[in-house]
């Protein structure tokens, strides 16, 4: 047996509540700026976690107990497997890829009403975060299961891409976005659908991103909206300025640089191929404006961030790219939400009892508002 598992769980059980208490009171004592919330426990847990973790974890611990949770949740809906033959164009369009072959992607339909009609319905294509290389957080199924009783007529789809997790380099990147590409291809052209949304929290948000920019570079159908909440925009690349200046945020947002790092070595495969310099991965600091310019004219766009999360300045900053494009379907009033007092993530976060309630915090409100209008 792999030692690493028992030596994380047992930094799990004995570290992190000792970590968890270390960081509250000096937020608590030594911040006292920081405006406290019980809120800020739960990220520290998180943050913490993953500062824990080995690269090992993700395959051995983090991802079956996920899976094992999210089992609950998902044994009524229905998983279908896409088998996906890379084209050449795919190859030219990606250049990160040599020759991945065969695809297959997995979708699970976690929403499907039962008269669900693809021509006339709307249907969710969601993709989870965890930095490529841990499965659905638990949690945002509760995001997921709120929002379809909102709209009890939209479908919800779930892409459940191959993670990071196994360290082998066919799983790296671009693995997850090919496959994300094969999900969406089936939605469209096999299943259909003519209004499909994408959206995604942080590495899904990255996801929905360099979705879009593929989808025009190869000339197919666009989905009609997309949300990314607090995208991981630039995955290969930190300027010093948000290193150095969002340091103090690390302290009460749910993740860490450090914890990043890692997420980073992961997807980055040792293939030559491999250029990380790529707009579709590095989405602000590789921008395309040319293609951006088509995107905004065609799909209503939502980005949402948190002022306290570490990546709000990489995400500002592509926010201010593509105010610069100057379209009229962008404006900061109606495409943007920065989420005053929120961490990353945030709107997958909320637990509430109460639906009511969960749909008047100010980020759930904007989606649910957004999936709303023509
Ligand atoms: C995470 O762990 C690294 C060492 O592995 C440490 O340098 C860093 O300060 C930790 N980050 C936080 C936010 O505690
Ligand atoms: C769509 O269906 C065709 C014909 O059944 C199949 O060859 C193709 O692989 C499918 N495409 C996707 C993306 O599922
Ligand atoms: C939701 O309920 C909690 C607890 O009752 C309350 O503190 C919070 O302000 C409510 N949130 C909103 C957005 O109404
Ligand atoms: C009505 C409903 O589905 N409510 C769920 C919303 O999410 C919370 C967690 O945030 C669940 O506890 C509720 O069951």
């Amino acid at each position: 047996m792999n030692l690493l598992v028992p030596v994380f769980l047992l930094k799990i059980i004995f570290v992190l509540p000792l970590k968890m208490l270390f960081y509250t009171l000096d937020l608590l004592l030594v911040r006292r700026s920081c405006n406290f919330r019980l809120k800020l426990i739960g990220r520290i847990a998180m943050r913490e976690a993953l500062n824990l973790s080995y690269i090992q974890s993700f395959k051995d611990v983090i991802n079956p107990a996920f899976d094992w949770l999210n089992g609950f949740f998902l044994k009524n809906s229905n998983e279908e497997e896409i088998f996906y033959e890379c084209t050449d164009t795919d190859l030219k369009m990606l250049p990160n890829i040599k020759s991945l072959g065969e695809v297959n992607a997995k979708i699970n339909w976690f929403r499907k009403p039962v008269d669900f009609n693809p021509k006339t319905d709307s249907i969710i294509l969601y993709f989870h975060g965890g930095g490529f290389a841990t499965k659905l957080i638990p949690s945002t199924l509760f995001f997921l299961q709120n929002l379809s009783r909102f709209f009890p007529r939209t479908a919800i789809v779930i892409q459940d891409y191959t993670t990071t997790a196994s360290g082998k380099d066919t799983d790296k990147y671009p693995r997850q976005l090919i496959e994300s590409v094969a999900a969406y291809s089936h939605l469209s052209q096999n299943v259909s659908c003519s209004n499909i949304i994408l959206m995604g929290e942080s590495a899904g948000g990255n996801l929905v991103l360099a979705l879009l920019q593929y989808l025009i570079r190869r000339d197919i159908n666009m989905p009609i909206k997309a949300v990314a909440i607090s995208p991981w925009c630039n995955p290969m690349s930190y300027s010093d300025e948000e290193l150095t200046l969002y340091k103090d945020c690390e302290r009460i947002d749910s993740i860490s640089f450090s914890g990043l790092k890692r997420f980073t070595e992961l997807l980055h495969p040792t293939s030559s191929h491999f250029n990380p310099l790529d707009p579709l991965l590095n989405i602000e600091a590789c921008f395309d404006e040319k293609t951006w310019k088509i995107i905004l004219s065609q799909v209503d766009l939502l980005v949402t961030y948190g002022t306290e999360e570490i990546l709000k300045h990489q995400i500002a900053k592509f926010i201010n790219k593509l105010e610069n494009i100057q379209c009229e379907k962008f404006n900061l009033a109606n495409n943007v939400l920065l989420d005053e007092g929120g961490s990353h993530i945030e709107p997958a976060l909320i637990i509430s009892r109460d639906l009511s309630n969960w749909s008047r915090y100010k980020t759930v409100s904007r989606i649910l508002a957004m999936l709303d209008r023509k």
